[in-house]
């Protein structure tokens, strides 16, 4: 597999930030009995994979506008390129000590996604997709899963923080999924369950109430590895909607036609 100038520019980026946070993640055991707990540190963590990230992005593209998690939006002299970029993304889980979260950043060029890196730190899996390249999981191609029955296969899905978006809703979706197939999951990473879907080890995701930095790199890699992504009631771009389902082609429109059966 031939790496791009740019993605070596983004791994090496990741790869420093996540050395960071994987020594944080080591440190989360010894707080989860402080009475506080470790929210705190966790914040710290994310905030400096974020700094480091940031840093290293900017050196490398100084042009480039940035969208990131902590920080916000950062305008940049380049308006045709936009990171996306969440330094933790599956927090919740790092919080508790559960060892399934990423760093995941996505280029978006005049509105597309061109580039994607997720990285796993502590299965060190490594995911990449640059847009017509193909995606790759340690340099191994991806290809979604081919199976064609809903029943067969595995869900997964994510759900709103608490106050944001709607538990009832959610609930009545999960019941209509739950019916029809073989498994349904939540991992605590949307760009991770992404990725799970690229690589053919979910066969569908749906998750509402997510942000582009949740879902740039992700994206890519679904599409890269074969697989389709609208928007959880289809038809629309889920950077713009801020929700998504994805699969491969059949599966992804029967997940949509029951999100939309079930409605608001
Ligand atoms: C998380 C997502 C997850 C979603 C959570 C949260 P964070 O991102 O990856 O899929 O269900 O509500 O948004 O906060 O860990 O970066």
């Amino acid at each position: 597999m031939i790496v791009s100038p740019l993605m070596t520019v983004m791994v090496d980026a990741v790869r420093k930030a996540a050395r960071g946070l994987k020594r944080d993640f080591g440190e989360i055991e010894n707080l989860q009995v402080s009475r506080k707990g470790p929210g705190d540190f966790v914040t710290a963590a994310d905030r400096k994979a974020e700094a480091t990230l940031r840093e290293a992005l900017m050196k490398a593209r100084p042009g480039y506008g940035l969208i990131m998690e902590e920080s916000g939006v950062i305008e940049g002299q380049d308006k045709t390129h936009t990171w996306h970029v969440d330094p933790l993304d599956g927090t919740t889980n790092f919080l508790h000590g559960v060892p399934h979260f990423c760093i995941s950043v996505g280029l978006e060029r005049e509105g597309t996604i061109v580039a994607a890196v997720i990285y796993e730190p502590i299965k060190d899996e490594l995911y990449l997709a640059e847009r017509g390249k193909g995606a790759f999981l340690n340099n191994k191609r991806l290809r979604v899963a081919g199976r064609q029955d809903l029943a067969d296969s595995l869900a997964l899905y994510g759900s709103p923080y608490l106050g944001r978006g709607s538990h009832p809703r959610l609930l009545k979706e999960l019941a209509a999924v739950m019916a029809v197939t073989g498994g349904v999951r939540q991992t605590g990473s949307a760009a991770l369950d992404l990725a799970a879907v690229a690589c053919g080890r979910a066969d569908v995701y749906w998750e509402r109430d997510i942000k582009t930095w949740d879902m740039a790199a992700g994206l890519l890699l679904v599409r890269e590895a074969g697989g389709f992504a609208s928007s959880a009631d289809g038809g629309a771009d889920p950077m713009t909607a801020g929700s998504v389902a994805c699969g491969n082609e059949v599966l992804q429109r029967e997940l949509v036609a029951i999100l939309r059966k079930v409605g608001g």
